[in-house]
């Protein structure tokens, strides 16, 4: 259809992926035989309809399971580089990568390992596919905050490598206040700054994450509709949001795309961007949450998908100069 030749050909930014989340059943499986790692699972068609998730924390099982293939730079470079090509497929012109070292780390993979793979990645993707891309490490709430402090000292060796830090993992219990001290350092590296906030959590995180992280974008952020004034704050600010369809529906924060919450969002006058969160495990890249939106919601058209696509472009950490070249 028209809409969804235009949904493809709008530049879009990419804002929130988790690297891990890409890894396709094919490729755990090739990786778990390149490295003599033994799965769990018999088939890929066997992993594959693992996924079926009734919440976060059983997504999460799947994918720290998953992520155990990884093991040399190479594994890491392939697995981004094969991100790069479907992004690029979509219409991605810049995407904003997370990683999640300590899942790494923790099995005894050296921290040099996962940055040296995803940085040679995505030099290629710049070279061979024209897109722009920066690294985002994110700690893992589920764990302490000195493994937090740990995990970045590690990564300071190559602070040249990624722009910023994100907070992600199981959010229930385990609010952003958690990590203040190990932020309030971040920000005085001059590190960008976002967490997962309000994605099963309350609105209370997000209000939190702004105010004691100090953070410039809010990843998920769909529970805030259960405060109004902190929606009326969050569009007065424009903080943006980096909501995930797809992921919110097979996560069940939502029942189905027809009742996700996005459109209310929008018509509030929020800064919403559009990503796909974990795009294997989720059922489809970035085009297929755009039209898995414009399939569910009948009342949007042209203008809500060029707003959509804008609105990540002016979200992202690229500089200025090549802002002003794609709006
Ligand atoms: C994640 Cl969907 C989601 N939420 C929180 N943490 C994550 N890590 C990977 N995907
Ligand atoms: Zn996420």
């Amino acid at each position: 259809t028209v809409l969804s030749k235009l949904l493809r050909a709008l530049p879009k930014a990419e804002l929130h992926l988790h690297i891990e989340g890409t890894l396709e059943p094919e490729l755990i499986f090739q990786l778990a035989q390149r490295n003599g790692i033994a799965l769990s699972y018999p088939s890929v068609e066997a992993l594959r309809a693992a996924y079926a998730f009734t919440d976060l924390q059983s997504f999460l099982d799947v994918y720290y399971a998953g992520a155990s293939v990884l093991i040399h730079a190479q594994d890491f470079e392939d697995m981004a580089y094969a991100y790069f090509e479907r992004a690029a497929a979509d219409g991605i012109v810049h995407a904003e990568l997370f990683f999640d070292p300590q899942t790494h780390t923790e099995r005894g993979v050296a921290m040099v390992t996962v940055i040296e793979g995803l940085t040679r990645a995505g030099a290629r993707a710049q070279q061979e596919l024209g897109i722009s891309s920066a690294l985002i490490l994110c700690f893992l709430r589920h764990l302490s905050e000195d493994a937090a402090f740990e995990t970045l000292e590690q990564a300071l060796p190559y602070r040249q490598h990624f722009i910023g830090v994100g907070l992600d993992s199981s959010e229930r219990g385990h609010p952003p206040e958690k990590f203040a001290r190990v932020f309030a350092r971040c920000r005085e590296l001059g590190l960008h700054l976002v967490a997962h906030a309000g994605e099963e959590g309350p609105p209370a995180y997000i209000e939190t994450a702004l105010d004691l992280l100090k953070v410039e974008r809010i990843d998920h952020g769909v529970r805030c509709t259960d405060s109004p004034a902190l929606v009326q704050r969050l569009a007065r600010e424009q903080i943006p949001l980096t909501v995930c369809p797809l992921s919110n529906v097979k996560l069940c924060v939502f029942p189905q795309m027809s009742e996700h919450n996005l459109p209310a969002l929008l018509a509030a006058g929020l800064k919403v961007t559009l990503n796909s969160d974990d795009p294997a495990y989720f059922g489809g890249y970035l085009l297929r949450n755009y039209e898995a939106c414009f399939e569910a919601f009948p009342q949007w058209g042209r203008a809500e998908a060029i707003q959509l696509a804008r609105n990540s472009l002016e979200a992202s950490f690229a500089a200025p100069e090549q802002k002003a070249g794609w709006l």
